[in-house]
């Protein structure tokens, strides 16, 4: 390799940070758009990995509230932050189950903030793949922190989960059942459980529980989950809220685990990636190459099998490191 891809004109004008021209990119990212290629290689090597903090819980706890006030909060530290919504259901019929969620700030005048939602469905690649993608954008387009809003259920949920950098789960005092069952899950995606709505009635009960639960499940990987208790709606605890995050990435930073988890993201980035080209390609070669159609006659004839014509087909790249 000879130094970095050549920028395109939609690169050069994502890094002079051109809102226009980041929305477009994003949607092309979206819509899987392969004409966009180019220019996300061009970027790559241009911005480090975003810091990506996930926040997830279940439906109505507060997440967006929480993610407006750290927003604030940034903001006024000076950080520039970027924000994602991934939406199970579609982003632009508003509303909710629970009739009164909050709207993400969107700040307009205000350079150092970038909203976006995203719907979960309809993503060829995945909707983590693209919100990687995404991410990446915006840590093109300078925004020092990426924070990702998702509800916390099923698997559009778990996949997230894997490219953020430190996940905050909010919760609420008296969850009951509903902590019941997340439970088993919860501690394995908690870096940071945020009690949110603290000016109700038994957050302290609820963080004492939650501290106990964490005692006792194991350390992972020299990490225990905080608890932080905060009210989004009177704005506060996010400074202590935000002082966990940082402890989560510093010990990221402290040790291996920051580039553990970024090879952990790029493998299954690949996998995907590889998987999507592959697809493609002996699909296209099943309509239309003429070797693969005889190929398929002499299944039909019974002369191979097809687990033979299969290993037959398979991607070069393992063929080659096969031969090896
Ligand atoms: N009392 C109280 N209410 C809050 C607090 N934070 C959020 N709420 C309320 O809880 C409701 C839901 O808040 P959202 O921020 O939309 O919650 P969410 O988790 O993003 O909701 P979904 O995205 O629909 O899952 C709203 O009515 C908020 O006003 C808080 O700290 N205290
Ligand atoms: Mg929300």
């Amino acid at each position: 390799m000879n130094g970095p891809p050549p920028l395109t004109p939609a690169a050069r004008r994502i890094l002079a940070k051109d809102r226009a021209t980041l929305a477009r990119v994003i949607s092309a990212v979206e819509n899987r758009d392969p004409a966009i290629v180019p220019t996300l290689r061009a970027l790559f090597p241009r911005a480090g990995p975003a810091r990506i903090i996930g926040i997830t819980g279940p439906l109505g706890v507060g997440k967006s509230s929480v993610i407006n006030a750290l927003l604030a909060h940034l903001r006024g530290l000076g950080r520039s932050v970027g924000i994602i919504a991934v939406d199970p259901s579609s982003p632009f019929t508003g509303g909710s189950v629970l009739g009164d969620r909050i709207r993400l700030e969107r700040r307009p005048g205000d350079p150092g903030v970038f909203i976006r939602s995203m719907a979960s469905r309809g993503h060829a690649g995945g909707v983590a793949a693209a919100t990687l993608e995404v991410t990446r954008l915006l840590a093109a387009f300078g925004m020092d922190i990426v924070l990702v809003e998702t509800v916390g259920s099923g698997q559009v949920d778990v996949a997230i989960r894997e490219i953020a950098s430190t996940s905050v789960v909010v919760l609420v005092p008296h969850l009951g059942d509903e902590v019941q069952t997340l439970k088993a899950g919860l501690f394995e995606i908690a870096d940071v459980f945020c009690v949110n709505k603290a000016d109700l009635p038994g957050a302290d009960l609820a963080a004492k529980d939650l501290r106990e639960l964490v005692s006792l499940a194991a350390s992972r990987e020299g990490w225990r989950p905080r608890i932080v208790t905060a009210s989004a709606r009177e704005g506060r605890g996010i400074g202590e809220l935000w002082a966990a995050i940082e402890a989560h990435e510093g010990y990221l930073d402290a040790g291996e685990a920051r580039a553990l988890a970024e090879r952990r993201r790029i493998s299954a980035e690949l996998l995907g990636l590889v998987t999507e080209r592959v697809e493609r390609e002996v699909a296209e070669a099943l309509a239309s190459d003429p070797a693969v159609g005889q190929l398929l006659d002499r299944i039909v004839r019974r002369e191979i099998d097809p687990h033979t014509a299969a290993a037959e087909l398979a991607p070069p790249a393992r063929r080659r490191s096969r031969r090896r």
